[in-house]
């Protein structure tokens, strides 16, 4: 007998569009949550944030008949102020494409799936999933989440797949992203709390950007430090010659991961000339006379040596940081995705507190977030952390959260879960049998490729829920569940900026597509936990409870009275709870009066010796491969971007390497030759790009090709488990 209920269903998809008939069940454009804007409303607009990156701009949305038919940038918005980049002015073109899954698929043979119902697709979910389950165990499936998904969403699959259905692993493509600074931030502040706010773009004197392209990757972000009117110094620290280092006073090139060289060097600079904000230190940290004994050794001739940077740019650097009155670190990927890049963003959490450039405008040790929703993700994925901030390993926590909830406390686990490559090895050692992979694309993005594809194969079953049915991990897919994207569904996502901003739905999502929410809710009632999500009806719902639980966390929201408040304030930056006096404050930042989330108060200067480069060139492989975002109109895996026809105007459509020229006439290769580059894990051909942005000995390909990842390899951060994508030894060959 079917389980699906017609009453039931239509409570659980379409409560704020009146009963659900079997007509509309079947119609196209029949599902979705959420209600389309009426009709040509009075000024046919609605606004929300942008669904790409983590600078989080706001969008006004243009109406025709309800439909959100175009987009332009919300001027009075306090973060984009009026811009958007290409990915933001096409955000609804992505939607339309033939490859959008419209209905779910069952895998019947090598490359062929077909389409089934949704009570098929859901009744074989369950049954896969809880024969598995039976058979090896309830950690025997797991679940790779995202960035990308509104948090509401995220805290649903999180409960749902911890608390419902019993997984103790799931980890987030955030790994890939944003692990190292989030343990940077836990370990030195006690909580993982970036303590920025975008209005320190325009107020820094000095602005350091360590392994971040912001005019690729963040590029709104980047006008707002074009508005700073404080003639900054911009010191750009990266191996190549990005769009940034162009326009930056100073461009730091230096050796690929010899930062934690160079910042300690720094330190030790500014310790012997006595360039110290020694009340803060005194007051606020622990471990500062730990950390001024190790880095004795880091002088200049070492700097020099293994950085490759002249004494002479060294030493204006440390002026420049001394001299600024107020002093900012913004990092990205070049510093997270290593094999020591926790340490090297403690190496710059350590510069801003012993020079005192913490808790004032226009400082902080800033990491700046990729995906939209990483923030939302970092907080209430369930997946590193119990919901809300919380620790798995702690008893109390876990009574809160499950007395928040109205669950049964023993259905929290009382371990924390692998990482991400964790998974991806007990798959490889038998142990996970089970798969469910939701918004992230791993067979494209995950490291070393090759090995990960044929692990995904050796998989009893893999479901892959996404917008689209054409992705590189769907083809490896046993079951794929179609889902609604940005502009389809209602939720919040949090910005880099910790700011807490509106998604609405504005079209319909295709065919029998579903929001996640709603397949969560549709997965709880097939798996026989709905009980357990009785009150988890709307997003809005989820977003109630989600400030509940956060009450008396860092990251507190429970002052937020409702989603009309979020709108009313553009957006609101977490922590806000209810005592909360600075409610209509457009830009708050953390630590303002030097207290640290450590049981002391204080922050931790923490350290270590670097680590040698895990593939070091060699004579074999004589090349460092750089790998990261191409153009500011690609977006990672390009399942998105590729269906607009702007953005495929704006970006090459095939792979290229960046290769000096020095390089390339030494290997005979002529621009736009199509060149093989080769690792010990996989040979990719590549038109070659000869560009002084490459230092000799090194080359650069962008993660938006399919092929990137066949060379990569994969080793990671001790701490955090996050992937080192930036660095691994390859050879170039003439074709
Ligand atoms: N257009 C566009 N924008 C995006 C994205 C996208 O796909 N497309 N993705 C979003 C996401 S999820 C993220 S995480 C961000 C990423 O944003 P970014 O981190 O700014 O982008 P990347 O190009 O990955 O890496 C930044 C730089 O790190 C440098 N680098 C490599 N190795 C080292 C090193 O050892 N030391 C230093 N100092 N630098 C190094 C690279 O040369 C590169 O220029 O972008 C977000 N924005
Ligand atoms: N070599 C190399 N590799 C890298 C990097 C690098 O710098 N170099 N960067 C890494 C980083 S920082 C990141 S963040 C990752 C990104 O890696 P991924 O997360 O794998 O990349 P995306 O293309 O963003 O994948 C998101 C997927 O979700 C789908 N999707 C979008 N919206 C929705 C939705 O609302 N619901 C559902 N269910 N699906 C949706 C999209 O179609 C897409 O398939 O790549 C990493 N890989
Ligand atoms: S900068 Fe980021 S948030 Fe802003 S429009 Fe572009 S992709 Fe969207
Ligand atoms: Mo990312």
């Amino acid at each position: 007998m079917s389980i699906i209920n017609q009453s039931r269903l239509s409570d659980l998809i379409h409560q704020k569009e009146g009963p659900l008939t079997r007509e509309l069940l079947l119609s196209p454009g029949g599902f979705g949550l959420g209600k389309v804007p009426e009709k040509n409303t009075p000024d046919a607009m609605t606004q929300m944030v942008c669904g790409f990156c983590g600078t989080g701009c706001n969008l006004n949305i243009h109406l025709k008949d309800g439909e959100g038919v175009c987009v332009t940038p919300t001027t009075e918005y306090p973060v984009n102020l009026g811009m958007a980049c290409p990915k933001g002015w096409e955000a609804l073109s992505v939607l339309k494409s033939p490859d959008r899954a419209i209905s779910p698929l069952i895998k019947k043979s090598h490359n062929h799936w077909e389409p089934v119902d949704w009570d098929t697709a859901l009744n074989l979910f369950t049954r896969k999933f809880k024969g598995i389950q039976q058979q090896y165990g309830t950690d025997s499936v797991a679940f790779l989440s995202t960035g990308q998904m509104v948090t509401e969403e995220m805290a649903f699959l999180g409960a749902l797949a911890k608390f419902g259905m019993g997984m103790l692993h799931g980890d987030g493509n955030t790994r890939q992203c944003m692990a190292s600074a989030v343990t940077a931030y836990k370990q030195s502040f006690g909580f993982d709390a970036p303590p920025f706010t975008y209005q320190d773009l325009e107020e820094s004197d000095v602005l350091v950007f360590i392994g971040a392209n912001p005019c690729i990757a963040h590029p709104i972000m980047w006008e707002r430090v074009m508005r700073n009117s404080h003639e900054p110094e911009i010191v750009v620290v990266d191996p190549r010659k990005t769009e940034t280092a162009m326009q930056a006073t100073q461009h730091l090139q230096i050796y690929p991961k010899s930062d934690l060289t160079l910042f300690y060097g720094i330190a030790h600079i500014l310790i012997q000339r006595g360039h110290l904000a020694e009340e803060f230190i005194q007051n606020h940290t622990e471990g500062f006379e730990e950390f001024a004994a190790h880095i004795k050794d880091y002088t200049i001739e070492r700097v020099t040596n293994e950085t490759g940077l002249s004494r002479t740019a060294i030493e204006h650097f440390a002026e420049i940081i001394h001299s600024g009155k107020r002093v900012s670190f913004w990092w990205t990927m070049g510093v997270n995705q290593s094999y020591q890049g926790v340490r090297t963003a403690q190496s710059l959490i350590n510069l801003a507190l012993m020079t005192g450039n913490i808790g004032r405008t226009g400082t902080g040790p800033n990491s700046i977030t990729g995906q939209c929703n990483a923030m939302g993700s970092r907080l209430f994925s369930n997946t590193t952390n119990l919901l809300g901030g919380h620790d798995f390993l702690n008893a109390e926590h876990r009574s809160k959260v499950a007395e928040t909830l109205s669950i049964p406390v023993d259905r929290i686990p009382t371990q924390n879960s692998w990482p991400y490559h964790k998974i991806i090895e007990g798959i490889l050692a038998g142990k996970i049998k089970g798969l469910w992979v939701i918004c992230t694309n791993p067979a494209h993005s995950w490291i070393n490729q090759r090995q990960v594809r044929d692990i995904l194969d050796r998989l009893d079953f893999l479901v892959v829920q996404d917008m689209y049915h054409t992705t590189e991990t769907a083809r490896h897919a046993n079951l794929v569940l179609p889902a609604a994207a940005w502009g389809e569904k209602e939720g919040t996502f949090i910005n880099a900026e910790r700011r807490i901003s509106r998604v609405k739905r504005v079209t319909r999502a295709p065919g029998q597509a579903l929001s996640d929410f709603s397949i969560f809710k549709l997965i709880a009632q097939y798996w026989g936990c709905a009980d357990m999500f009785s009150q988890w009806k709307s997003p809005e719902d989820v977003f109630q409870m989600m400030k509940q639980l956060t009450k008396g966390q860092p990251c507190d929201i429970s002052g937020i009275k409702d989603y009309a408040a979020i709108e009313e304030q553009g957006g609101i930056q977490w922590p806000f709870p209810e005592s909360d006096t600075k409610s209509l404050e457009q830009q708050r930042r953390l630590f303002e009066d030097g207290q640290f989330y450590h049981q002391n108060g204080r922050a931790k200067m923490i350290f270590s010796e670097p680590t040698k480069m895990p593939e070091a060139p060699n004579e074999q492989y004589p090349f460092i491969l750089l790998t990261g975002r191409g153009t500011a109109s690609q977006w990672h895996t390009q399942t998105r971007t590729k269906n607009s026809d702007v953005l495929r105007k704006l970006y090459p459509a095939r792979i290229y390497v960046e290769l000096n020229p020095q390089d390339a006439s030494e290997l005979s290769i002529k621009p736009n030759d199509w060149i093989f580059v080769e690792s010990q894990r996989g040979r990719i051909k590549a038109q070659a790009f000869i560009t002084q942005s490459v230092q000799p000995g090194q080359i650069f390909i962008p993660m938006h090709y399919e092929q990137t990842n066949q060379l990569t390899d994969a080793v990671f951060d001790p701490y955090s488990s996050q992937p080192s994508y930036k660095c691994c030894a390859v050879r170039v060959l003439k074709n």
